[in-house]
C-alpha cells in the first residue's frame, strides 16, 4: 500500500531513474542497417517454460510476436518465425516490450479524487460510482452529453463491448476514437474516391510492384519492418522510389528521386503530375474513363497546375517534376503509400484523394502490384473501422444514419431500435468543444492521453477540469490525462489479456493472454461489462468469455465487405493474418480486393477529385517566422507511458529536440546543442538544437512524444494549433508558426 502512494507522486523522471537501473535489457543481433534485432530478455531472467502467440501493440505493421513466460510473469519477446507479415523481425519498439509491464507506475487499484489527492476503492464502490454518476448525467442532461473516447490500438471484442454499450444501452453515439489523431483524412480519402471503405492491396503486392510512390511518410522510422520489406523489393526486383517529404529522412535517402517539396503543398504537386501524365499522353485514356466518374472534369481543372506554376508554389524543379512523371508513365505497376504528412492537414483529404487520382487515371488499380497500400499509424485501426466503433457507423461498416442497420444490429443486440440514435456521435473536436460549452458533462477515456496527445494543449487541460465527471481508465499513472480524472480504472495491457486484431491489409489475428494482470487490474471489457450490468444491461453482457463476444460480432459480418463467418478463435490458432472477406469456414480469404475492376461506389466506378489547394490556417509571418512540423522518432512511441520505462530506447532519444536548418542557425547565432526557446501563439517549449541540412530552410521540426510529465515546457501540443481537417476533422500537426530564441 504505502509503495503504491509513493508510486502515485514519482513523476516521469522519477522512472526514467529507476528503469535506468531496474529493468536492463539484453540485446542480441542487431542489424545496424534497418535497425531490427533477433531477439531481447530480460536481463538476468529465467528461460520462458511456456510461449504465447501475440502481435506488437505499437504500430499499424502487425509483426507477429511470441511471448515467453516463466513463473507467471512475460520474461522474453521473439519475432514469431512463421507469422505472414514479419517473419520472425521485430524493430526496436518491438523487441523492448518486456519491459512495459511491470513498472513501477503501473495503476493497481480503482482510486476516487478527494480534494487534491486520488484515494484507493474497491471495485464495488467505482463501479457503482460510474454506474451511478452516467445515469445521473444521462436522467438530467441527456444521453448525448455522454462521450467516450477511445483509441484505435483495442481489440475488436473491445470495440464491439464500448459499441453494444454506448449506442446500444445508452442511446448516444458519441462513441469516439484517437484515430481521428490518427488516420482520418486517410479514411475519408479511401471512402470518397473507392465509394467504400475497403482497403484494395495486401502487402505482398510490394513484390510485385516496380514502383513505389511515398508520399509524406516516413516509415523507415514509423514501420520499420514494414520499411525493411520495401527495402527488399527495392534490391531483389530493382523496384525504383519516389519519396515527397520536406525532410531527408531515412527514407527519403533510399530514394530514387527525393522531391524535397514545401510542407502544405502536395495538392498542387499531385495536380501537376496529374496534368503532365495526361498531357504527355502517358496514360490510357479509354481506360480511365471506364473506371473512373469525372476524367474530363479532372482533365480541365489540372490543366493551370503547370510545371511552373508547381515549381513556384511547391519548390520541386519542372526536371524533378519530368522525371518522376517518366517514371509513374513506365511503370507496369505502382504502390501508393502516404502517411502524415498528407493526413495531418487542415486539407488532409484533399491531398489523399488529389493522390489517390493518380493510380485511379494511370489504371494502377484493381490488379496485383498495383494501387493504394495504406498502413494505418496504429495497430488495430481497420477493426476499429469494422467493428463500427466510430461516431457514425454501426459493426460491418453499417451508418447510424440507415434505419435498417440500426433495426439489423438491434436485433442482435437485443435493444429497442427506437432507443438508438440517427444521428452521428460527436469527433474528439466537438466532444472537448461540447465540454466547454456545457454541453458534455461526463467523458469516459479508455486508452487514450489526449492531454498529451491534442493539440493546443493548454486548451485541453482547461477543458478537461470543466467536467463534471471525467473517468480515466489507463494502465499507467500518472498519465497527463490521468491527473485530471475524477475517477481511475486499472486495466490490464498487452499480453495481460486475450482478443482479436485486425491489420491494415484486412488480416486477422489472435492475441492469447500470456499473464495475470498485477494488483486488481481487470481488462477493459471487464471493466465497462460491469458498468453496464450495474445500470441494468445483464442480459445484452451475459457473455462468459471472450470469445462469445467475437462470435455475436461475427453475426454483424454476414453479407458485409468484412464477413468473418468462416473465421473462430480455434481456426486463428492455425492460420494467421487470414484476410476478409472469409465467409465460410473453408473459404482461404481475400489478399486483393476489387480485381473484376468493378469498384463499390457509383455504377462501380471510381471518384475522381478535383482539388484546390489551400493554405494552412497559420502561415510564417514576421513575428512567428518560421513553419514547425512535428513527429515522431523510431525510439519512442507517442506520449511515452510505455516507452519511457525502457533504457535502451531513453539512451536513443530522452528529450524533445529541435532540428534547425544550418542558414536559420547562423542568423540566429545558434550551435548544436543549445538550448533553444520555442514560442508560437500558443505556449511555448524548450529544447536543445540539432542543425541539420535534413531539413528544409525556415522549417523546424520537433518530435511529440514528451509532454507535461517530462517537464511542463517539454510539450510540443503547447505549439501547436487547433486546426482541422475540413471533412474528417483530423488535426493540423504539421504546420503551426514558431519564433525561437537561444535561451
Ligand atoms: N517509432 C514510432 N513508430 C510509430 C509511432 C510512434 O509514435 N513511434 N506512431 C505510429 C502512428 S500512430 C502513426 S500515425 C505512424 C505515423 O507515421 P508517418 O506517417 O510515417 O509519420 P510522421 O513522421 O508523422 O509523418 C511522415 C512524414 O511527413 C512529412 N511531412 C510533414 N509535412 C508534410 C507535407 O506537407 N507534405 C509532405 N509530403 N510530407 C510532409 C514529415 O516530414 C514526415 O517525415 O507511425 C506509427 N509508428
Ligand atoms: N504534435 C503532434 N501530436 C500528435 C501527432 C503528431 O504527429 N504531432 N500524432 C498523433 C497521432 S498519429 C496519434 S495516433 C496520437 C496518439 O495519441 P494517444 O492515443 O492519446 O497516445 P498514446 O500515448 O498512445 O495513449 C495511449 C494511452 O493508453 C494507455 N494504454 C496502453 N495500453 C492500454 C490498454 O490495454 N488499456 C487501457 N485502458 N489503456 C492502455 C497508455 O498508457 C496511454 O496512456 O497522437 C497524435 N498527436
Ligand atoms: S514494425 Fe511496428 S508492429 Fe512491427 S515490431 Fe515494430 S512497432 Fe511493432
Ligand atoms: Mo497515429
Amino acid at each position: 500500500m504505502a509503495a503504491n502512494k509513493d508510486n502515485m507522486q514519482l513523476n516521469r523522471r522519477d522512472f526514467l531513474k529507476l528503469s535506468a537501473t531496474g529493468l536492463g535489457l539484453s540485446l542480441v543481433g542487431f542489424d545496424p542497417l534497418l535497425g531490427t534485432f533477433q531477439a531481447a530478455f530480460a536481463e538476468g531472467a529465467p528461460q520462458p517454460d511456456q510461449w504465447f502467440m501475440s502481435i506488437c501493440p505499437y504500430c499499424g505493421t502487425g509483426c507477429g510476436v511470441n511471448v515467453g513466460v516463466a513463473g507467471g510473469k512475460v520474461v522474453a519477446v521473439k519475432g514469431m518465425p512463421d507469422h505472414p507479415i514479419n517473419k520472425g523481425e521485430l524493430c526496436i519498439l518491438g523487441k523492448n516490450l518486456v519491459g512495459i509491464l511491470d513498472t513501477s507506475d503501473r495503476l493497481l487499484f480503482p482510486q476516487k479524487k478527494d480534494g487534491d489527492q486520488f484515494k484507493q476503492i474497491n471495485w464495488e464502490e467505482a463501479t457503482d460510482t460510474v454506474a451511478s454518476k452516467l445515469k445521473e448525467t444521462i436522467e438530467k442532461n441527456g444521453a448525448d452529453s455522454f462521450a467516450m473516447y477511445i483509441s484505435a490500438s483495442e481489440y475488436i471484442e473491445e470495440y464491439y463491448v464500448y459499441n453494444k454499450f454506448v449506442k446500444g444501452c445508452l442511446g448516444t453515439n458519441n462513441l469516439e476514437s484517437s484515430a481521428r489523431l490518427c488516420w482520418a483524412s486517410g479514411v475519408v480519402g479511401l471512402v470518397k474516391a473507392f465509394g467504400a471503405d475497403s482497403p484494395p492491396c495486401c502487402f505482398d503486392d510490394i513484390d510485385l510492384a516496380d514502383l513505389f510512390f511515398v508520399a509524406g511518410y516516413n516509415p523507415s522510422s514509423s514501420k520499420p519492418i514494414f520499411f525493411k520489406r520495401l527495402m527488399k523489393a527495392k534490391k531483389v526486383n530493382k523496384t525504383k522510389m519516389i519519396v515527397i517529404d520536406p525532410r531527408k529522412t531515412d527514407t527519403a535517402k533510399k530514394a530514387d528521386i527525393h522531391l524535397q517539396i514545401k510542407p502544405g503543398t502536395d495538392v498542387i504537386l499531385f495536380n501537376a503530375i496529374t496534368r503532365e501524365l495526361i498531357n504527355k499522353g502517358l496514360i490510357d485514356e479509354t481506360k480511365a474513363k471506364n473506371i473512373t466518374q469525372d476524367f474530363e472534369k479532372l482533365k480541365e481543372h489540372v490543366q493551370s497546375f503547370t510545371p511552373q506554376f508547381a515549381e513556384e508554389k511547391t519548390g520541386i524543379s519542372e526536371q524533378q517534376l519530368a522525371e518522376v512523371v517518366e517514371l509513374i508513365g513506365q511503370s507496369k505497376g505502382a504502390l501508393f503509400m502516404w502517411g502524415q504528412g498528407l493526413n495531418q492537414s487542415r486539407i488532409g483529404t484533399r491531398k489523399v484523394t488529389s493522390l489517390l487520382n493518380i493510380p485511379f487515371i494511370t489504371g494502377n488499380i484493381g490488379k496485383a502490384g498495383a494501387g493504394p497500400l495504406a498502413v494505418t499509424g496504429q495497430s488495430t485501426a481497420m477493426s476499429l473501422r469494422e467493428a463500427g466503433a466510430l461516431p457514425n457507423l454501426l459493426p460491418g461498416f453499417r451508418k447510424v444514419d440507415d434505419p435498417q442497420a440500426r433495426q439489423d444490429i438491434a436485433d442482435i443486440w437485443g435493444v429497442d431500435p427506437q432507443k438508438m440514435s440517427p444521428k452521428a456521435g460527436r469527433t474528439i473536436v466537438d466532444i472537448l468543444n461540447g465540454i466547454d460549452a456545457g454541453e458534455i458533462k461526463a467523458l469516459w477515456i479508455i486508452h487514450s492521453n489526449p492531454a498529451a496527445t491534442f493539440p493546443d494543449t493548454t486548451w485541453v487541460r482547461s477543458v478537461l477540469n470543466k467536467l463534471d465527471f471525467l473517468i480515466v481508465q489507463d494502465c499507467y499513472h500518472p498519465t497527463e490525462t490521468s491527473q485530471f480524472a475524477h475517477i481511475l480504472l486499472p486495466a490490464a495491457q498487452w499480453s495481460e489479456k486475450e482478443g482479436t486484431m485486425t491489420n491494415s491489409e484486412r488480416g486477422l489475428n489472435l492475441i492469447e493472454q500470456a499473464v495475470q494482470p498485477p494488483g486488481e487490474a481487470k481488462t477493459d471489457i471487464e471493466i465497462v461489462m460491469n458498468v453496464a450490468r450495474k445500470m441494468g444491461f445483464e442480459k445484452q453482457f451475459s457473455f462468459k468469455k471472450t470469445e462469445d463476444i467475437f462470435e455475436e460480432f461475427k453475426r454483424c459480418t454476414t453479407h458485409r465487405p468484412n464477413d468473418i463467418n468462416g473465421l473462430s478463435y480455434a481456426r486463428m490458432r492455425k492460420e494467421k493474418g487470414l484476410q476478409w472477406p472469409i465467409p465460410t469456414a473453408e473459404h482461404s480469404g481475400t489478399k486483393r480486393r476489387f480485381i473484376d475492376q468493378k469498384f463499390p461506389g457509383n455504377d462501380g466506378k471510381l471518384n475522381l477529385a478535383i482539388n484546390q489547394h489551400d493554405d494552412p490556417l497559420e502561415i510564417p509571418d514576421k513575428e512567428f517566422p518560421l513553419w514547425l512540423l512535428t513527429g515522431l522518432v523510431n525510439e519512442q512511441f507517442h506520449s511515452r507511458t510505455r516507452t519511457s520505462k525502457i533504457p535502451a530506447l531513453n539512451r536513443a532519444v530522452s528529450e524533445p529536440f529541435v532540428e534547425i536548418h544550418p542558414d536559420n542557425a547562423n542568423i540566429l547565432k545558434i550551435k548544436e546543442g543549445d538550448l533553444l526557446k520555442v514560442t508560437s501563439r500558443r505556449g511555448q517549449l524548450t529544447a536543445r538544437a540539432v542543425i541539420t541540412d535534413n531539413i528544409l530552410k525556415d522549417v523546424v521540426f520537433i518530435p511529440y512524444h514528451f509532454s507535461f510529465l517530462a517537464g511542463e515546457d517539454k510539450s510540443v501540443n503547447n505549439l501547436t494549433i487547433r486546426s482541422f481537417d475540413e471533412s474528417a476533422k483530423q488535426p493540423e500537426y504539421k504546420a503551426a508558426a514558431v519564433n525561437i530564441e537561444k535561451v
